[in-house]
């Protein structure tokens, strides 16, 4: 092999291109050896081999874990517990952009609360939407408790797409969940307030202060909350809780259930026994139960009233229309939780062992039959304890929350204070097995528990404590959360996986074939409006647009450059930057950030999006890729030259820091001739198979088919430059023309590796 072919060849090697590297370490550990080194037993094996997954393995399960205070979604496989993904959606999250390009902030921004930036949310309950009561896998749910809101991802993309804040409660709880067909998503209140937004003494509580559940109405085919066409049904200052939504033949209610019904308000400075005292006086709450599907036909024929601009159904219609039931549950519950038939709802009293299972069935014939114990202070009838109840069972200490398993009429429900997963026959009401968890276990999930028919297998508790369970990181503890292995008769503890964001209250997990996400945008993409931008910029036609009082630049980027290298601008003008990420190759994301600027753009391929800011002072700021994408990828870079007001340029050219020579020349361009060879040896092996059947590999190609174009052109000029006996810049031109080669070169044998790796056919 000629030197400059081997040298091309050892420099793309260097890049971790084309070359298979083996090693013949053996290991001479045998497993036995391992077992006794680190004192593991025959179980902890199991348990490993249960779990673990080898390099390029994937996972049966992806979950969607609330990231509590974080505001954020928190993705994961199961059963290898491994994060894939932090989804920004109440708090900026710079890794991807947002928040910090302007089209995210869009979407951040619809949350503010009157006019206040608000930055981040108290996430409690994410929800999949779903199509005749299936995880469908489109869309991502999620509340914040905090302040009002829930957030709509597009799970095309695992991007927030939609805030909406809620415009009546001023604090939020019972959501996000959604009805079988993903028509409605519904949050609840927590904290009674008053609906307007103004002052209401304390004194005037029960008459001025109200709870209520919204229902969002979901506009499937815009991927969109419909806020004009939501509504809420008003209810009286009980503190409503978590919600769930009926399904099968309950299809059409929704089950909330309530904690303080004593209409408690606390004042320990006046002297008043605390809130928790008071709250927990009754040996009853209420659950609520809403005829959702009458209430929105209600609304639809005009008998909503508008408070705030919102719809809401007062108690006074909701009661003589026959949409408002309240049916007494056991002290202090949490939790209310529809079975996959939909026949029972199941609901549990954290002050008292009872878990309660109601039948619909007998919840209708009551409403049917007009039978009421009573009714509240508002004139809502309530259903008496003894005619809706199908079991009662005490089950532990604290029971909280209920997920469901495949096998029919099986159920888990948490219990906080015993720190245990009760497993238990809720046709029957018998328990049937218990496992202890570390530590208080809030929620429970099992795979597509929230569905119509729930895969059982594993269960996941999500702990509120960690304590003793990992290394030590100072007096903020991870969150634990726990894989159990379900499939047995038995309950067993497969792993433990310590969540370092936030504490994540709620989770859900969807067979991992139902996500189709894609790996690329369409080229010049708004990926917050899924729309084309109007700012999408092709290569070559890169251009800054200068007007007074403004600078707009519509740039592009690819391996290794931004265009343009240099920004101008006066103090004192806006910048926009637009930049389009012309990659089409799977995971060639560029970033984009500058000094003093608070900027960072996430750029996946195809993606265009924009900085914003005004140059208030003049200076020198670089900018550069913040991904590692590419063996030049430091070289990515430019400057934004911030004038002084009216600088006038000083004569003389850029100044040059190494001078070259005809020699120079001449090697890099033989060292060009020879990558070239490499280059079409790729591309003969690519085109003698059937690449335009694997879309990978078409997107690669076209990538590669870009670059080469580039490294014609460069090519180009460097000759022209060495005609002219101009050897600086037709060194510099010919290097270019060789970093053009690399690209591609990379390209390719990215392509050729994933021909080998699934099985191409060679057709000629
Ligand atoms: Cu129990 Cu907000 Cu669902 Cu926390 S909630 S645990
Ligand atoms: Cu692009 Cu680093």
């Amino acid at each position: 092999m000629k030197t400059n072919a081997k040298r091309a060849l050892s420099l793309l090697a260097g890049l971790g291109l084309g070359l298979t590297i083996t090693t013949s370490a053996n290991s001479a550990t045998s497993l036995d050896q391992v077992m006794k080194d680190r004192g593991l037993t025959q179980k902890d094996l199991l348990a490993a081999a249960k779990t673990y997954t080898p390099t390029g393995g994937r996972d049966e399960y992806i979950v969607f874990s609330s990231g509590g205070q974080s505001g954020q979604v928190i993705v994961y496989g199961i059963p290898s517990m491994r994060i894939l993904k932090y989804i920004g959606v109440f708090t900026p999250e710079p890794w991807q952009g947002y928040g910090f390009d302007e089209e995210s902030k869009s979407v951040l921004r619809q949350g503010n609360i009157h006019g206040k930036e608000i930055n981040f949310g108290d996430t409690h309950h994410p929800a999949i939407s779903e199509t005749n009561g299936e995880y469908d896998g489109r869309w991502l749910f999620i509340n914040d408790k905090a302040n009002p809101r829930v957030a709509v991802i597009d799970l095309h993309d695992f991007e927030t797409k939609q805030i909406v804040v809620n415009p009546l409660f001023k604090s939020q709880h019972g959501g996000a969940f959604v009805s079988e067909n993903t028509d409605y998503v519904i949050t609840a209140a927590q904290y009674a307030t008053p609906f307007e937004n103004k002052f209401v003494p304390l004194e005037e509580f029960n008459e001025k202060y109200r709870g209520g559940m919204t229902y969002w109405k979901f506009d499937k085919k815009a991927g969109r909350i419909d806020e004009k066409n939501s509504f809420t049904v008003m209810a009286p200052p009980y503190s409503q809780d978590l919600s769930d939504f009926g399904k099968g033949p309950s299809d059409g209610w929704s089950f909330t259930n309530s904690f303080c019904s004593e209409r408690y308000v606390g004042g320990i400075e006046k002297g008043r026994p605390p809130y928790e005292a008071g709250c927990s006086a009754k040996d009853t709450d209420f659950m609520h139960m809403v005829n959702w599907k009458k209430a929105a036909e209600l609304v639809a024929a005009g008998k909503a009233t508008k408070i705030n601009g919102a719809n809401v159904l007062t108690i006074e219609t909701a009661v003589k229309e026959g949409v408002l039931f309240l049916v007494p549950e056991p002290k202090s519950p949490h939790g209310a939780d529809v079975t996959p038939d939909g026949k029972y709802i199941v609901v549990s009293g954290k002050l008292d062992s009872h878990t309660t299972v109601y039948s619909f069935d007998k919840l209708m014939d009551a409403v049917k039959n007009k039978k009421f114990e009573g009714k509240d202070p508002y004139g809502i009838p309530i259903i008496a304890l003894k005619d809706a109840v199908h079991k009662q069972l005490e089950l532990g200490l604290g029971p909280l929350h209920t997920q469901f398993d495949s096998k029919s009429c099986v159920a888990y429900t948490s219990l906080y204070v015993d720190s245990m997963v009760g497993k238990w026959n809720y046709c029957e009401g018998k328990i049937l097995d218990k496992i202890s968890i570390h530590y208080n276990i809030g929620h429970l999930m099992t795979m597509e528990g929230d569905s119509k028919s729930p895969d059982g297998k594993y269960l996941v508790s999500l702990n509120k404590l960690a304590i003793d369970r990992f290394n030590p990181v100072g007096p903020l503890h991870p969150q634990n959360h726990q894989l159990i292995d379900i499939s047995g008769d038995k309950m067993s503890l497969l792993y433990d996986m310590p969540l370092p964001l936030g504490e994540p209250h709620y989770a859900v997990a969807i067979k991992a074939d139902k996500l189709k996400p894609h790996n690329r945008y369409k080229s010049g993409w708004n990926s917050r409006t899924d729309t084309r931008s109007p700012f999408k910029t092709r290569a070559g036609r890169e251009k800054t647009v200068t007007t007074p009082g403004k600078v707009e630049v519509f740039g592009t980027t690819i391996r290794s450059h931004i265009t343009p290298e240099t920004i101008e601008a006066e103090v004192g003008d806006e910048v926009i930057i637009h930049l389009t990420n012309l990659e089409r190759a799977e995971d060639e994301v560029h970033g984009f950030a500058l000094y003093g600027q608070n900027v960072q753009l996430s750029l996946e391929p195809g993606k265009t999006a924009t900085a914003r800011f005004i140059a208030e002072r003049e200076g020198v700021f670089p900018y550069y890729c913040t991904e590692f994408c590419s063996a030049l990828h430091l070289e990515m870079q430019g400057y934004l030259l911030v004038k002084p007001k009216g600088y006038k340029a000083k004569a003389g050219a850029a100044q040059v820091g190494v001078s070259y020579t005809q020699a120079d020349y001449d090697k890099q361009v033989k060292t060009n001739v020879a990558t070239q060879a490499v280059i079409d040896g790729v591309v003969a092996f690519i085109t003698s198979h059937n690449y335009q059947d694997f879309k990978t590999v078409v997107a690669l190609v076209e990538d590669a088919t870009d670059q080469l174009g580039f490294a014609e052109e460069a090519k180009k000029k460097s000759e022209a430059a060495a005609a002219k006996g101009d050897y600086q810049n037709a060194m510099l031109w010919a290097n270019q023309w060789w970093q053009y080669q690399v690209k591609t070169a990379d390209l390719g044998l990215r392509a050729k590796t994933y021909l080998e790796q699934n099985g191409a056919k060679k057709v000629k």
